[in-house]
């Protein structure tokens, strides 16, 4: 069982997850609109590896015996300078999704909730991971450039990058 602080902080990541799920896809649509299918194929994987978090998340509070909550969910941002601008957005948002993830990881500590911690182990090495991969995105986008063919180059290789990751086990 999960005590109540540890429920009202899981469910909160619960409703981060769906909003990182839309705000990805909001993007992706971004992309579509200015023509950039690779960076939008990376970005729909992306809004979907999100939900797949979320259901980790609703899943294991569910059978904690608590229940998952849904709450209200913010409107992702929709505009964008260029496609720089998008990936420094998400390179933000992870880092702070870290954040949040490390301060419910100190609770389940502080708790001595040594279930809920250990069940936020695959949260902590999945937010590594994602920061390295958008951060080493970024630096592609700062050597490459985004102007004239620059551009057609970072869409191909960001699209490859989604082509050629590796499927992200479902939730359990
Ligand atoms: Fe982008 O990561 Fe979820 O947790």
């Amino acid at each position: 069982m999960i005590s109540k602080k540890l429920t009202t902080l899981l469910n909160k990541q619960i409703n981060l997850e769906f909003y990182s799920s839309n705000l990805y896809l909001q993007m992706r649509s971004w992309c579509d609109a200015n023509s950039l299918d690779g960076c939008g194929r990376f970005l729909q994987q992306h809004a979907d590896e999100e939900m797949q978090h979320m259901n980790r998340l609703f899943n294991y509070v569910n059978e904690a015996g608590s229940m998952a909550l849904i709450g209200a969910i913010d409107e992702p941002r929709s505009d964008y300078k260029n496609v720089q601008e998008v990936f420094e957005a998400t390179f933000e948002h992870e880092c702070q999704i870290t954040k949040e993830i490390n301060m419910l990881v100190k609770a389940a500590y502080d708790e001595a909730d040594f279930s809920t911690f250990n069940f936020l182990q695959w949260y902590v090495a999945e937010q590594h991971e994602e920061e390295h991969l958008i951060g080493s995105i970024l630096d592609k986008i700062k050597m490459i450039g985004i102007e004239g063919k620059g551009l057609y180059f970072i869409d191909k290789e960001i699209g490859g990058i989604a082509d050629n990751r590796p499927e992200e086990p479902p939730a359990p």
